[in-house]
């Protein structure tokens, strides 16, 4: 688990944007994936568009992205209610799992409650930073470096105090995944783990879970 501190920097301009349309961004002349590329002029020109419709209105719909549709990628945003005075503290709220994917990134606040489990498999408390993003390894990052990085085990618990109970709890959670059918295998040529594509071993988890 690492934490960083994110930039108090404000990144979109001060002035009132116009939200009546989204702009459009055609990253089609890009020429993805074509060996030589844009000229640096191509590029600045590219960048600038990119830049003005960002500090405008803060929002850029990307045509043409070259993103593979079987990207697994996901946000989510899970809300936890607030807490009646008959749950006991430390009650479950998510249930202990490690993430499939490489690394999620878990945006911070003040109202704590994550826990993760250390190598004796004591429960700590992920004292929350707020600002911060708690870096999470994942099922795919531990395959891939042969269990050099170990995915972490964590969970989420009922707060004691009450003036946390008495908040609901926003998570902001982005798991990082590779494209569906990139295969993984250790990168330091053990036979560690067997070699399993993305999108399979995501499979083999939910139907651990819903089966
Ligand atoms: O809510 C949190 O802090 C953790 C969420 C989580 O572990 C998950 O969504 O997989």
């Amino acid at each position: 688990m690492k934490l960083c501190t994110l930039s108090a920097a404000p990144v979109m301009s001060s002035k009132k944007p116009d939200t009546t349309t989204i702009p459009i961004v055609d990253l089609g002349q890009l020429g993805l994936g074509v060996a030589g590329g844009l000229s640096e002029d191509e590029l600045q020109r590219v960048a600038k568009e990119l830049g003005a419709a960002l500090t405008g209105v803060g929002f850029v719909y990307l045509k043409n992205h070259g993103i593979p549709s079987q990207q697994l990628a996901v946000l989510r945003m899970a809300y936890y209610p607030t807490v009646p005075s008959t749950v006991p503290p430390n009650t479950i709220r998510c249930a202990a799992h490690t993430d499939c994917g490489t690394i999620t990134l878990l945006f911070q606040d003040d109202m704590g409650g994550l826990q993760v489990r250390d190598v004796e498999g004591r429960w700590v408390d992920a004292t929350p930073i707020p600002g911060t993003i708690v870096v999470n390894a994942g099922d795919l990052l531990q395959f891939w470096t042969g269990g050099k990085y170990v995915a972490t085990e964590h969970r989420v618990i009922i707060p004691e105090e009450e003036v946390r109970r008495q908040s609901p709890r926003q998570s902001i959670a982005f798991f990082v995944q590779p494209n569906a059918e990139t295969l993984v295998r250790p990168l330091d040529g053990s036979n560690t783990y067997q070699p399993i594509t993305a999108k399979q071993h995501r499979l083999n988890r939910i139907r651990m879970i819903y089966t």
